[in-house]
């Protein structure tokens, strides 16, 4: 019970910064709420790992743009464990999951339920764990939620599972759990699993899966008989939606929608285009953002913008080819983009339709504005709180929310 008193503690913390200050006098005569698109040097000034160009003007180092609006830096909860994956509840409240295998309820008041049971053991090591959790767009009526983590194999190995279960009425534990999918094959290493889980609009789901990282196994992301390093589009259920680009080719999973992806953690719709965009870890150097289209392949391990941790070159070292999509924008050097979402709140009118991400290495939240699919400028949020963010969501409020691998939970809001 000691432990639980300590994670009911409700921390708040209110840090009230004017991130939005006016750095650059040419823009003082701007309207506060008008959208900064003034160019500025690129954010990042270090030297990239390698010397590969770009395939087209603004695919990487976008100019610097800054955020006007005075923004309201609080800090909700510092008492998560590792959390992976946050939720929106209907009611305000946010599911949150953590790598070592808890879901837990972080209420409107900041304090934490206490952990919710009857999930299934996970394989907490390296990079896997409970990862996403997500809830049926019929949770208010089903109580479904949706969850992905690393289970051990009988046979050996370790694969990405998804599991659904009822969250009790009482939201002490989730009942009648069934796994629904396997991302086969099992590998017996714990690194790159993926994953975010989504919803469509016809209540499918996408999972995005990871290609689990060893050189003997990452070429299956190009391997349409293999579910990693992969986007597969799955019914509740776990089996394949149907009229899926691959159903009915030979040697192919029918649940792939697309392919070729390395380590994919960020997964979201563009509320204004309703496409569906991605972001990735990438080697050393290359990490990505996808616009994901049926049947497309993205091209990992053959065309990538960065090069092995070693030093050595990816494959043969090329970063474009036939038949491969390219990223929409990449990092060189990485800032390890991890969960994603759009905003698309009138609260802070500047930020509606860019793209947010959580930054591991990087440290800090990624906003990338957007004018179709080119990235027309970058900014680096709260990069002065030395965290690892892990994921976030736009809260109904209009406010961004983020977990930070140091177990914190940050609401970014209009001042
Ligand atoms: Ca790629």
């Amino acid at each position: 019970m000691k432990q639980l008193n300590m994670r009911v503690l409700p921390v708040m913390v209110t840090l009230a910064i004017m991130l939005g200050a006016c750095k650059n006098n040419k823009r003082a005569t701007v309207s506060p709420m008008t959208p900064d698109t003034s160019s500025t040097a690129p954010v990042e000034t270090k030297a990239p790992n390698s010397n590969y160009k770009p395939s087209f003007a603004g695919q990487t180092r976008a100019p610097g743009v800054h955020t006007r609006t005075a923004l309201l830096v609080t800090v909700i909860n510092t008492a998560l464990d590792q959390p992976w994956g946050i939720c929106n509840l209907p009611d305000g409240r946010f599911l949150i999951s953590e790598k070592s295998g808890k879901l837990v309820i972080l209420n409107t008041d900041g304090s934490l339920s206490k952990e919710i049971t009857g999930l299934p053991s996970v394989v907490n090591a390296g990079q896997g764990g409970l990862l996403d959790v997500n809830i049926d767009p019929d949770f208010g009526i089903s109580r479904m939620i949706y969850w992905d983590y690393a289970e051990q194999q009988a046979q050996g190995g370790y694969l990405l599972a998804v599991a659904k279960g009822k969250l009790s009425a009482d939201e002490t534990k989730v009942e009648n759990v069934q796994v629904i999918y396997r991302a086969q094959p099992a590998y017996s290493g714990t690194l790159q699993y993926g994953s975010r889980i989504l919803f469509d609009q016809q209540g499918n789901l996408f999972v995005s899966t990871g290609e689990r990282s060893g050189t003997d196994i990452r070429m299956k992301a190009q391997d349409l008989s293999a579910a990693i390093g992969k986007i597969l589009h799955l019914t509740k259920d776990g089996n394949a939606v149907a009229g899926g680009p691959f159903a009915g080719q030979a040697n192919s999973l029918p649940e792939i929608y697309a392919y070729g992806l390395r380590n994919p953690d960020g997964l979201a719709w563009n509320p204004q285009t309703g496409e569906l965009w991605e972001a990735e870890f990438g080697p050393r150097g290359g990490d990505e953002v996808n616009l994901i289209q049926a049947g497309k392949n993205y091209g990992w391990p053959v065309i990538t913008y960065g090069i092995e941790y070693s030093g050595a070159k990816v494959g043969d070292g090329i970063q474009q080819k036939e038949g491969m999509e390219q990223p929409l924008y990449y990092w060189d050097p990485v800032i390890s983009p991890c969960g994603i979402t759009f905003y698309n709140s009138d609260v802070i009118s500047e930020w509606k339709g860019n793209l947010f991400l959580g930054a591991l290495s990087g440290q800090h939240i990624c906003r990338l504005m957007i004018s179709g699919h080119k990235i027309i400028g970058e900014e680096r949020l709260l990069a002065d709180k030395n965290e690892r963010f892990r994921a976030l969501t736009q809260g109904k409020d209009g406010a961004l929310y983020a977990v930070t691998d140091g177990g914190k939970l940050y609401r970014v809001g209009k001042k």
